[in-house]
């Protein structure tokens, strides 16, 4: 398939006078339409070491768009999705297939998996997403980390808590994803059974002594677990920094974006 990896084209981008992305929830003939006709592409965001600021692996985040070329913000259309089972199931493992297919050569590769696809991809002998994980492990060496999707209810963390015994049994790496919001995985079970843990940009963005505090101890604590701790959001080279300071292994974000990959399938709209 013929590929190019550019920057969204300007009559591509949806933005409000103030130059934000459209916020509209898609119509449901809009999701079906997207979902049936593929209109999804790939963005891969970079991972640095902190130390060498070598790039170490990507972190592949789906994208979507509509007929005339519009994008619809992933969160919009994950959130209908989860309305229609099967349609997420297929969308999951479409945009899944894509993410290896395309990804960028590097050590590690870092795919974002909800627990409810997750749950519906699970067969009489097998899951899907482990299946379909593994054969791209074994023709790529790729070093495959699932990231456990942020945001979830009580009802999720036991589907996560599944997931990643699943993954973790595997031998997949397994990353706990945006550390500092509400509503997320950590526990003391699931840090023991991740390899990395990815911090939100909140900790840039508010530094009182008591958060710093905290934040050490708890990048304290992954040390001793041997758990991998990643700060997301780093925009400048002050927030690379902080990271530095901090002590933190990896960093991802806006800084590094002349190194973003972007897939998209060139007749896709
Ligand atoms: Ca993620
Ligand atoms: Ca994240």
């Amino acid at each position: 398939m013929e590929t190019y990896q550019l920057e969204t084209p300007a009559h591509m981008r949806c933005r409000d006078q103030a130059g934000h992305a459209c916020r509209e929830a898609p119509h449901p003939h809009e999701i079906l339409d997207i979902a049936i006709a593929g209109r999804f592409g790939v963005e891969y965001q970079p991972l640095v070491d902190v130390r060498s600021e070598a790039i170490v692996g990507y972190e592949a985040l789906a994208r979507f768009h509509r007929a005339d070329g519009i994008p619809v913000p992933p969160d919009l259309m994950f959130k209908a999705l989860h309305e229609n089972p099967l349609l997420l199931l297929h969308v999951e493992l479409e945009t899944k297939r894509l993410q290896l297919a395309h990804a960028p050569k590097a050590q590690h590769l870092f795919v974002n998996l909800d627990p409810d696809s997750f749950h519906i991809g699970e067969g009489i002998h097998a899951n899907l997403f482990v299946d379909l994980f593994r054969h791209h492990r074994q023709q790529s060496g790729q070093h495959i980390t699932i990231e456990v999707t942020e945001n979830l209810s009580i009802q999720d963390l036991e589907r996560a808590r599944d997931m990643i015994s699943v993954f973790k049994g595997a031998e997949f790496g397994v990353a706990l994803d945006d550390m500092g919001v509400a509503g997320t995985v950590v526990s003391y079970d699931t840090l023991s059974e991740s390899s990395e843990v990815k911090f939100d940009r909140s900790w840039l963005s508010r530094r009182t002594p008591r958060r710093i505090d905290a934040l050490q101890w708890f990048l304290g604590l992954c040390r001793v677990m041997e758990v991998r701790t990643v700060l997301e959001g780093i925009e400048t080279q002050a927030d690379l920094e902080f990271a530095r300071a901090a002590g933190f292994d990896w960093v991802q974000g806006f800084l590094y974006r002349e190194h973003f990959v972007h897939w998209q399938p060139t007749n896709s709209y």
